[in-house]
């Protein structure tokens, strides 16, 4: 064996040796330089053939080509398996279980207070009753005077109702929407059909029934020839639509300053079906109170200008907090204003 022959088969296995003992890219990547670079032990081997005859020039030639396509075979082979098994470890890696139920963002909903106040008011728009909405600021005019409630009254009383700076005039936050029925009833003429849900203000000791500030829902009908019986009519259809069709409704005599006569509206239980016994829905009685109401007094008619001997109405006030409260078992009032998401949250989808 020719000295050429010896670099160029020592070539071959000093490369092969080292491209087997690469333990990953980059010692393969160093193999791949010490076994093809310039200063490898092949390249040495081929300045070597200048040197030689042209016989053996030739035949070592070859020999040289074989060795580096030997080389280069092996270094591809062990390149792929490297680059595979780097793929498989990515894959590993960037794994996604795309069946995993996904981040759902929290979504809001409305108050339990904001859908009673809506379902109330559809109701009436059903029976052909249009909304308004007046101010919580209101004149002592609208809010007592114009209500059959003089000066001397005790709801006047500052330890019933809320007073604010009027510049003269007196004026307090609203202890009932009415107010602004007297302002419709002051600019429209009838027939009026018209429901007002608002924030009213009294001032209370806070229980479980009795806030200081609450919603309210309160209705005026007037027309020629209006009767109790379209109050009882009209308002039995509301509470049978919110509490449930097959239940028996009541009036009560009552007493109310802008009414006369004025009762109050009773539902049978809903719980008890109005037997009573045990009951604790309605603490025995087989009957809840729903809202008050009753024929509008003729001197707020002539308070507003239309003439009490053409027209009549009914009228009808009831709390908002109340209706939700029965409606949804809540046993304290209070809960709907602490805004606390483990009690709101339970109303999320009722309707
Ligand atoms: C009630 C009970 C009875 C009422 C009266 C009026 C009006 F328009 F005549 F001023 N609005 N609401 C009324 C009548 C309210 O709440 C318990």
């Amino acid at each position: 064996m020719s000295e050429l022959q010896a670099l160029l088969e020592q070539a071959r296995a000093e490369g092969l040796a080292r491209i087997a003992e690469a333990e990953d890219l980059v010692s393969l990547n160093e193999a791949r330089v010490r076994t093809l670079g310039r200063k490898a032990p092949l390249s040495q081997a081929r300045s070597g053939l200048g040197k030689v005859d042209e016989n053996e020039r030739k035949v070592m030639g070859r020999l040289a080509n074989e060795v580096q396509k030997e080389l280069e075979a092996a270094l591809q082979a062990k390149q792929e398996v490297f680059q595979a098994a780097e793929l498989e470890q990515r894959w590993e890696r960037e794994r996604i279980d795309v069946t995993l139920p996904g981040a759902v963002p929290p979504l809001g909903a409305l108050h339990p207070l904001t859908k009673t106040i809506w379902e109330i008011v559809d109701i009436f728009i059903g029976l052909g009753y249009s909304v308004a909405e007046g101010p919580e600021v209101e004149l002592s005019l609208y809010n007592f005077d114009a209500l059959n409630t003089p000066p001397a009254h005790p709801a006047r009383s500052a330890q019933d109702t809320f007073y604010v700076d009027g510049a003269g005039e007196e004026v307090c936050l609203r202890t009932q929407t009415s107010p602004m029925q007297m302002r419709i009833m002051e600019t429209e003429a009838p027939p009026i059909y018209v429901v007002v849900p608002g924030r009213v203000y009294r001032r209370e000791a806070e229980d479980a029934t009795h806030t200081s500030q609450f919603a309210q829902i309160e209705g005026l009908a007037v027309d020629e020839g209006i009767t109790m019986g379209d109050l009882k009519g009209s308002l039995s259809a509301f509470a049978r639509a919110i509490f449930g069709g097959d239940l028996d409704v009541r009036l009560r005599p009552h007493y109310f300053p802008f009414t006369e006569p004025s009762a109050e509206l009773d539902v049978q239980c809903f719980v008890c079906r109005g037997s009573g016994s045990g009951c604790r829905m309605c603490k025995g009685e087989g009957w809840i109170e729903v809202l008050g109401c009753g024929m509008v007094d003729p001197a707020l008619f002539e308070w507003a200008g239309h003439d009490p001997e053409r027209y009549s109405g009914f009228a009808f006030g009831m709390g908002v907090e109340r209706i939700a409260a029965l409606a949804h078992g809540v046993s304290d009032i209070r809960y709907f204003y602490d805004n606390d998401l483990r009690f709101l949250s339970q109303f999320r989808g009722i309707a």
